[in-house]
């Protein structure tokens, strides 16, 4: 048994439940990690606090953009070994993981920079006084991920919260804690202040609800379901602890009828099977106007059999397997929900090889609104495809859920998308691509799909609360108001 929790600069043995981490691909265990107990969470919310209070971090910036872009520099050797790593945790095929990897490197960058130019905001007031506005880190901050993009999904959120100055308890998923551990390594390589970077592998009702329900934790940031989000949300009011939530989506993709037919087809699959639609983003409801519809569909499902399947690790490899065995469950209940409620499945649904929680990507058509199948997320390779007739039907559709995370829309006409773009409901919308997260420009959802953003300077936001000193240089007579 290997240690596998950060607590105060030491990399310790687990005390609390032991599991096996399973490559979703071969279903062969990778590593037994022994995880976190409830004492072993609170010693780390402790050691964070004792950083956060009795050290410089919070007010050395040159010390926190020098080990952020050194924690880059690291990953960014390590690329490969990382990207092989995440490849053989979650299943997704091993391209996409390297682009995880150097996406969190730019992340990691993007926040050094971003603070190095951050300045002290200074206003001459009416009075003759002078304001001085600054952002100041929360204190401790718990940080909980899913399983879907476990590196990444951190780096956005340990980034920010480190370079404004916060100290940190990271709770990865307990499927997936395999490269926040090899971080945690790195930390200790470059020299992060014991306490600043604490990691806690475990689950959620043990250590994640030690975390969301501790006294000594200041703020929340969680990416994940929305039931569980919910249940966070819940017991983050009841101390009116600060929370950020990146939650669940069905979002919309539009079709219209003046786009080359063959590009979008492309489009649409990658916005919906992309990372086997484990995606809190995936187009999981394609949109297509009336006149294309019939031959859209027909194209889709001819491509969509095209998709190769297979080990994650091998090059050529488009999808790999769900997450897990109750996932991949999950995902196949809706197969049948969906033709019991009468929509018609025209592909997949199909699980493939002897081991390996392979599935074929499924479509289905003939589904109307309030159908199960179109108003909640799978999370799996699963997408819905509906006809809509005018701009109006198409908006209408596109905002007939309870999320509003993301959406796409395929036109070239662009004054007709930017129109629809704006009467559209979604934290991120992006006209004539998909699935870009851009480092410098907000993510995160309207309605049930999350409170507050990610990435951007937005995202740095998130992490600090803002101050405001007023000076006046001088004690003088109060004139203006008597008591
Ligand atoms: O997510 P959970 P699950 C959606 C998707 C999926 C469903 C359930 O629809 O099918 O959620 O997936 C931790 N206190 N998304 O069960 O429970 C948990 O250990 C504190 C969308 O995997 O949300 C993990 O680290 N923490 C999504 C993290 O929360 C708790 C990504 C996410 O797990 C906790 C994943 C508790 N009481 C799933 N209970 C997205 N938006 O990207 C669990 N956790």
């Amino acid at each position: 048994m290997e240690e596998h929790l950060l607590i105060n600069g030491q990399m310790v043995l687990g005390e609390g439940a032991v599991r096996h981490i399973v490559n979703p691909a071969s279903e062969e265990t990778i590593v037994v990690v022994r995880e976190a107990s409830v004492e072993q969470v609170e010693q780390a919310i402790q050691a964070a606090r004792n950083a956060f209070d009795a050290t410089s971090w919070k007010t050395d910036k040159e010390e926190r953009v020098r080990l952020l872009l050194a924690l880059a520099q690291k990953l960014e050797l390590q690329c490969e070994e990382i990207a092989i790593l995440e490849s053989k945790n979650t299943g997704k095929p091993f391209r996409e993981a390297k682009i995880d990897v150097e996406d969190s490197v730019n992340c990691l960058k993007y926040y050094a920079d971003l603070i190095e130019r951050q300045k002290k905001e200074s206003l001459e007031q009416w009075d003759g006084s002078t304001s001085v506005v600054q952002n100041v880190p929360y204190g401790v901050v718990a940080l909980i991920v899913p399983w879907n993009f476990p590196l990444l999904l951190g780096i956005w959120k340990l980034a920010p919260a480190l370079a404004a100055g916060n100290t940190i308890v990271f709770k990865p998923s307990e499927l997936t804690p395999l490269t926040m551990i090899k971080l945690a390594e790195l930390t200790r390589e470059c020299g992060f202040p014991a306490g600043v970077f604490n990691l806690v592998p475990g689950d959620g009702p043990s250590v994640g609800q030690t975390l969301v329900t501790s006294g000594a934790v200041d703020k929340v940031s969680f990416t994940g379901g929305t039931v569980t989000g919910r249940l966070i949300h819940e017991h983050c009011a009841k101390s009116f602890k600060r929370v950020s939530l990146e939650l669940g989506g069905k979002s919309p993709m539009l079709v219209f009828s003046d786009v080359p037919l063959d590009e979008a087809v492309e489009w649409a699959l990658f916005g919906s099977f992309f990372n086997q639609g484990e995606v809190c983003v995936a187009s999981s409801r394609i949109l297509v106007e009336e006149t294309i519809y019939q031959t859209f569909v027909e194209k889709l499902v001819a491509r969509a059999r095209t998709i190769k399947l297979g080990d994650p690790l091998k090059e050529e490899t488009e999808m790999g397997p769900l997450i897990s065995k109750v996932h991949l469950e999950k995902v196949e209940s809706y197969i049948e929900i969906g033709e019991k409620e009468g929509a018609r499945r025209q592909y997949g649904g199909e699980r493939i090889g002897q081991e390996g929680y392979f599935v074929t990507p499924v479509i289905f058509t003939d589904v109307t609104p309030e159908m199960t199948i179109v108003q909640e997320e799978i999370f799996g390779p699963f997408s819905v495809i509906q006809s809509f007739n005018g701009e109006e039907e198409a908006i209408k559709l596109a905002n007939g859920t309870k999320y509003a995370l993301a959406a796409g829309i395929l036109s070239n006409d662009l004054d007709r998308a930017n129109r629809v773009a704006e009467r559209i409901q979604a934290g991120t919308i992006w006209i004539n691509s998909y699935h870009t997260p851009f480092v410098n420009a907000p993510w995160g959802g309207f309605k049930q799909s999350g409170i507050g953003r990610e990435l951007g300077p937005q995202g740095l936001a998130s992490y600090s609360e803002p101050k405001h000193v007023n000076v006046t240089k001088k004690l003088g007579q109060l004139g203006w108001y008597s008591m």
